[in-house]
């Protein structure tokens, strides 16, 4: 407290001083003012901040999420871990299990560095369920400090006691490693996958580069220790650079039930992601995993390069998902770290959330995946409020009062009469700007201000009372010359601090929907920091880390609001405040 008021009486007695000076100097001075405005604010927000209902660690850093399962009853999930602080750093796997995918209680970690196969890094890597329903763990163990990041190799673990639920202890065999990398390339070696089986072999891939080249390597085994290298890659494609935590899974092309990655036939398609190191985004594409050659191929149409599509057009990263035998669906685990700066983490003392976990299958279309938070979610759902055909003209903004607004699960459906006030599409965006950016840089130019025909609608999420500070998570609808309409899905930090050293991306991805039923659905989940939205049923899902200095907890506000010529209809909305689960 005093150094508060320290800094404080500091505050009054530089703005007395810098009132007396002349203009250029107010100027400076005001530079000077804002940044121990920061530095109180950073003070008073520290845990302000903390998501409530996101997975993290009572402390510190986390980043990939790794080795997601389900064994005897409990949901397993391993994490990158720094024990000791809020930066990357002393990586361990930190262990938390849950019996229902929300309230996690902490186990000590699973795998730290102690053997010579691993003594510079545990790293991410995934678990498969050998026949008899055993767990066995690949990770990447680092066996040097440099050059960095290191000599990469590929480990296993196993579990000393399977009639353990908790599986509490985990052995690394002194026969490891079980994989070495090859020669061209031994510090880009790393993250292997859940295994699948085909002609009765166990194989599983591996991420890497040569040069530009991203590269899925493919390795095969009878008895999961003893790997081969397969003479061509599962996948590879130019001009991506590093592959990180590659996933590749079966779904189904009859519905939303998940499939066990050991499926390779049948009414299925398979799905390929890596996480770009070079661009820190998810990237998937749906394909054929051709078994008599035993190759990945993507489906025709496909955009298979920085431009294609992703799980999040926000912070998300190094996902994994696994197989949920209880509820036969596929789920994803992914990253979000901070936008705030690192040493506001260190002040912080926590850095990096997962977001929600989301099950996960394929549009009926085939072309793209969906995404939707775990049914478990909604048991924290708790005081509820409602509109009902609430009618918004242009520059109308509605509150959603009521509940706790900061930490909230809000679901609503846009309506709108027709498409003809839809503003032209601008072609020269798709030659300004590179197709990767393109949706995020039509965000960035035209915000919330820009009012348009049809859009931008959506929701102000963690509103300071003055308007100060807002998240908006806004729809946009464009006529094209080809007259079908583009609709434009936004989640813009730029307006969300006063802050202005904090990351404050605007974030932009399309929504392939179809936009005659004039109608569009959004859920957003605010928790603090975080703002996790979902388009259209899960088509789009963009993530924004927000870090404001006036709408924090209870002086948070949620808004609905039109700014385009078109009256634009809230047919429902429902807001719960979300309770808070055992997080660790
Ligand atoms: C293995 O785990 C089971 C179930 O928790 C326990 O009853 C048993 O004592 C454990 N065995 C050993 C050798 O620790
Ligand atoms: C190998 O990986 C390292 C680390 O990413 C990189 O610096 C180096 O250029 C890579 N070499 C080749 C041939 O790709
Ligand atoms: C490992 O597997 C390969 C290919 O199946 C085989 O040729 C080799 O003998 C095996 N090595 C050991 C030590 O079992
Ligand atoms: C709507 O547009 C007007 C005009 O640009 C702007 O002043 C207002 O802030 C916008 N509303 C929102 C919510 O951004
Ligand atoms: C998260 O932080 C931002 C801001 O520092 C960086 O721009 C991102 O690259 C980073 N994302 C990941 C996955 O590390």
């Amino acid at each position: 407290m005093r150094s508060f008021i320290v800094t404080v009486w500091g505050f009054v007695e530089l703005m007395c001083l810098f009132l007396m000076l002349n203009d250029f100097k107010r100027i400076m001075a005001f530079h000077k003012v804002s940044k121990h405005l920061q530095h109180i604010n950073a003070f008073q927000v520290l845990e302000d901040h903390k998501p409530a209902y996101h997975f993290q660690p009572k402390h510190h850093w986390i980043n990939d999420p790794n080795a997601p399962m389900y064994y005897k009853g409990l949901y397993h999930l391993f994490y990158q871990h720094n024990p000791k602080g809020s930066v990357w750093g002393n990586i361990v796997w930190a262990h938390s299990v849950s019996k229902d995918l929300i309230n996690w209680t902490p186990l000590d970690p699973a795998i730290e560095p102690t053997k010579p196969f691993d003594k510079f890094g545990c790293w991410s890597g995934s678990a498969t369920i050998l026949t008899d329903n055993k767990p066995i763990i690949l990770y990447t163990g680092m066996t040097k400090e440099k050059p960095e990041p290191g000599y990469q190799v590929q480990n296993y673990a196993i579990p000393e006691n399977y009639s353990d639920p908790y599986l509490t202890k985990w052995i690394k065999p002194d026969s490891n490693p079980i994989i070495k990398p090859t020669k061209e390339n031994v510090s880009a070696f790393r993250d292997p996958t859940t295994a699948w089986k085909i002609n009765d072999q166990w194989e599983m891939t591996i991420g890497s580069k040569v040069d530009m080249l991203g590269i899925s390597y493919l390795y095969r085994s009878k008895d999961f220790i003893n790997w081969t290298l397969v003479d061509h890659p599962l996948h590879q494609k130019e001009n991506e650079g590093m592959w990180e935590c590659p996933d590749f899974y079966p779904v189904s092309t009859k519905g939303e039930k998940g499939l066990d990655t050991t499926v390779i036939d049948g009414d299925i398609k398979h799905v390929f992601k890596v996480s770009l190191d070079l661009t820190k985004y998810d990237y998937y594409t749906i394909g054929k995993y051709d078994t008599k050659q035993d190759k990945y191929i993507p489906d025709k149409g496909m955009v298979d390069s920085w431009a294609g599509l992703r799980y999040d057009w926000g912070n998300f990263y190094a996902s994994k998902t696994f197989f949920d035998p209880v509820k036969k669906r596929r789920i994803i685990w992914g990253w979000a770290n901070e936008s705030s700066t690192e040493d506001e983490n260190v002040k912080k003392g926590w850095a990096g959330i997962l977001l929600i976990p989301r099950t996960v299958w394929l549009d009926p279309s085939g072309k793209q995946l969906l995404q939707w938070p775990v049914v478990e979610l909604e048991t924290l759902r708790h005081k509820n409020v409602q509109l009902t055909d609430k009618e918004l003209k242009k520059g109308d903004i509605v509150e959603v009062a009521g509940i706790n607004v900061a930490q909230v699960d809000v679901d609503v459906l846009f309506k709108f009469s027709n498409l003809d006030k839809a503003e032209e599409y601008n072609t020269e965006w798709d030659k300004t700007f590179p197709p990767e950016m393109l949706a995020k840089n039509i965000c960035q130019v035209m915000g919330t201000t820009q009012q348009g025909g049809l859009g931008p609608f959506g929701l102000l999420a963690l509103t300071s009372k003055d308007f100060k500070e807002y998240t908006p998570i806004f729809f946009r609808i464009f006529k094209t010359p080809n007259t079908k309409h583009k609709v434009l899905m936004c989640s813009d930090a730029m307006p969300s601090t006063l802050n202005l050293n904090e990351y404050r991306p605007s974030y932009g991805g399309f929504v392939d929907v179809d936009t005659t039923e004039n109608k569009i659905s959004l859920r957003s989940l605010i928790d603090h920091s975080v703002v996790e939205s979902f388009a259209a049923g899960g088509k789009t899902v963009m993530t924004s880390r927000v870090y404001p200095t006036l709408a924090i907890g209870d002086k948070a506000h949620l808004h609905v609001f039109n700014n385009g010529t078109e009256i634009v209809i809230v047919e429902r909305l429902d807001a719960w405040s979300m309770t808070k689960p055992k997080m660790n």
